[in-house]
């Protein structure tokens, strides 16, 4: 009822709508129809209220819930089933606890997390209303070990919708997104999945949108930036999240049907932030050096050692550094 009014509301932006005029299209009463407009204050809508004419909506707040982003969604499936939450521990924990019972393409969104997670279970730092701080629930009828391309897959669309949105950005293989240097996406991809099933993918995007540089430790300034940071002005959240599961369907349903990357591999290579630079890679507690070279059509990269030997690298297993600060 509530997301109806406000469809009303929406669709009547120029002229006050009366509590009876809603409440007779809706079937319900005026009463109630007053509550449910407290209720949209409440969440930030501003509703003006003028005794005798009724309402209209003069503001809409920032905020990722579905109702806010459909206009800019132009997907299948991707985003249409979205579970929002103003705070959560972290949304990929609450993506795996949701997954079997939710259709592909669900996505929780959280405006902040109290522990969001990177890799190996390090700390992801996720203030409110300042970044988009999501995950997707993804059910690929492929093999566990075709997993790590999804990864792939997410970090091209991030790379696109920026780019749609004028930003300009470089992937730092296999899952973060980088401008000027410094991190301002990361991506964590986790899996269920038996011998040859996969029950369901996670993969959790956080972008750091909005945030000042006061949102940063001291530690992470060095390494971390937001695209407000970048670009010297606020980005519209609604529109970058709606673009990057935009991007992403569009690239993840050839996935899924055929086994189809080579676009995502050109984008990858193309925007790559590794590929001829300097790399340290460690593999089982050990660190080699050498020089990336190039990404293969399984989405591995290519990198030649100090030794002179060259090996495919599989995202799973290992942790690729730039030693010229990407
Ligand atoms: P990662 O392990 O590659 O990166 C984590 C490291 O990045 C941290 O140890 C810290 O040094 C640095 N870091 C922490 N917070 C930030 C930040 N906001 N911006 C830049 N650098 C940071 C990368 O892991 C994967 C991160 C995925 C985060 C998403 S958010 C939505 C979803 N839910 C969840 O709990 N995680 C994912």
């Amino acid at each position: 009822m509530k997301d109806e009014i406000l469809r009303l509301l929406k669709n009547n932006k120029d002229e006050f709508l009366s509590g009876e005029k809603i409440g007779e299209k809706l079937g319900v009463s005026r009463a109630a129809i007053w509550k449910y407009i407290n209720v949209l204050k409440e969440e930030g809508y501003g509703i003006e209220s003028v005794p005798k004419q009724g309402y209209r909506i003069v503001s809409v707040p920032d905020v990722l819930t579905y109702e806010e982003i459909k206009e800019y969604l132009s997907t299948k499936f991707v985003g249409r089933n979205i579970c929002y939450f103003d705070t959560i521990s972290s949304t990929n924990m609450e993506a795996k606890r949701i997954a079997l019972k939710n259709p592909e393409g669900t996505v929780v969104i959280s405006e902040e997390q109290a522990k969001g997670k990177g890799r190996l279970d390090r700390n992801w730092v996720s203030p409110p209303k300042k970044g988009i701080w999501m995950s997707m629930i993804l059910k690929p009828e492929t093999e566990p070990t075709k997993v790590a391309k999804i990864t792939l897959l997410g970090a091209a669309g991030v790379n696109k919708a920026l780019e749609d949105m004028g930003i300009y950005s470089k992937i730092k293989w296999p899952n973060d997104i980088v401008i000027d240097g410094k991190k301002v996406c990361g991506i964590l991809t986790e899996m269920s999945c038996e011998l040859n099933m996969i029950n369901y993918v996670i993969m959790g995007i956080g972008i750091n949108v909005n945030m000042d540089r006061e949102d940063f430790s001291e530690n992470l300034i060095n390494k971390a930036t937001s695209l407000k940071i970048e670009q010297n002005k606020e980005i519209n959240r609604k529109e970058l999240l709606a673009g990057i599961l935009n991007r992403f369907e569009e690239f993840y349903i050839p996935f899924k049907e055929d086994n189809e990357i080579s676009e995502v591999i050109e984008i990858c290579k193309k925007n790559s932030a590794l590929i001829g630079k300097k790399v340290r890679v460690i593999k089982d507690g050990e660190t080699k050096t050498g020089k990336a070279l190039d990404i293969n059509n399984e989405g591995q990269l290519i990198v030649m050692f100090e030794d002179g030997s060259i090996e495919n690298i599989f995202s799973g297993e290992v942790s690729v550094r730039g030693l010229e600060g990407y």
